[in-house]
């Protein structure tokens, strides 16, 4: 395998799908038993805030208690003996920092943070949050929600992920279904800078097609066998 400078890795669910976080859209994932209407847009929340936030409470419970698998660790050894690599992921679990990452781009947010709608401020929050949880900063209630980015809000760091994709030589998109824009325009926008793009997932994502190469089966399978074979090429 060549040697790459600038790599874009770009995680989904299916990473975590082996650390016991439920990925969205399969058979057996979160929007079969949650319609994303109600539980994860503006409209949603505005409708109902208590059910979005038992949502997001039964959600925040379970990322507290989970660990990154042989995937997000490879990713971090990826990026400390590789180097020039930033991970760009869709997750709002905290398993790539808790695996080591360190160059690492939330564009989906965070579920161990929440956000206040009056004061514009961010925390790290553990805890359930409710109507009437008063914000640290401002101490207003109402206006406390979970940090992560809803269909119809804006992704985070969009700027700073275009800049990447513009500059990368090497695209890879991992564990995700290639469904949610506009994370899945991102092997387009790497490929028309020039980079190589190669998927891996457990199946053929929406976008297969679009790769130059791609590797099928579990994450913590074929993520470290593709991080031993990459940094072999540079050994
Ligand atoms: C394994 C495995 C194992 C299983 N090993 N693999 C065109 C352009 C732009 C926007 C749009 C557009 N068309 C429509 C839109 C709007 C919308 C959208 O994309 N809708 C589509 C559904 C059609 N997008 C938005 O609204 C976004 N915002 C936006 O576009 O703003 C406008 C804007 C754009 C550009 C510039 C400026 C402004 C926001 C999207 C927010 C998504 N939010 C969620 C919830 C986050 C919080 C939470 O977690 O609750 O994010 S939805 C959900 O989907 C979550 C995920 O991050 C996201 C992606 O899911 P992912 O990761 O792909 O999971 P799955 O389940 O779909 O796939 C898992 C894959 O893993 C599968 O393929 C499995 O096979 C595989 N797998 N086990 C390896 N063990």
């Amino acid at each position: 395998m060549p040697i790459y400078d600038r790599i874009v890795v770009l995680t989904g669910a299916g990473l975590s799908a082996e650390s016991g976080v439920s990925t969205f859209r399969d058979p057996a994932g979160i929007w079969a038993k949650y319609d994303w209407r109600e539980v994860a847009t503006p409209e949603g929340f505005e409708r109902n805030p208590d059910a979005v936030h038992d949502f997001y409470n039964m959600r925040r419970r379970l990322h507290t208690s989970i660990t990154p698998n042989a995937a997000h660790f490879a990713l971090a050894r990826l990026e400390a003996e590789h180097g020039g690599v930033v991970i760009v992921t869709q997750n709002v679990d905290a398993l790539h920092e808790a695996a080591g990452t360190k160059s690492l781009i939330h564009m989906h947010g965070e579920a161990l943070k929440a956000f206040c709608s009056y004061c514009a401020s961010r925390h790290a929050w553990h805890i359930d949050l409710a109507t009437s949880t008063p914000c640290p900063s401002c101490a207003k209630t109402g206006g406390m929600r979970p940090d992560v980015v809803w269909f119809g809000e804006t992704p985070y760091d969009l700027g700073r992920i275009s800049d990447l994709l513009l500059t990368c030589d090497l695209f890879v998109s991992i564990g995700t279904s290639g469904h949610v824009y506009p994370a899945a325009g991102f092997v387009t926008e790497a490929k028309a800078s020039g980079a190589r793009t190669i998927e891996l997932n457990l199946e053929p994502s929406q976008g297969a097609s679009l790769f130059d190469e791609a590797i099928y089966g579990p994450a913590t399978d074929v993520v470290p066998r593709f991080v031993e074979r990459m940094l072999g090429a540079n050994g």
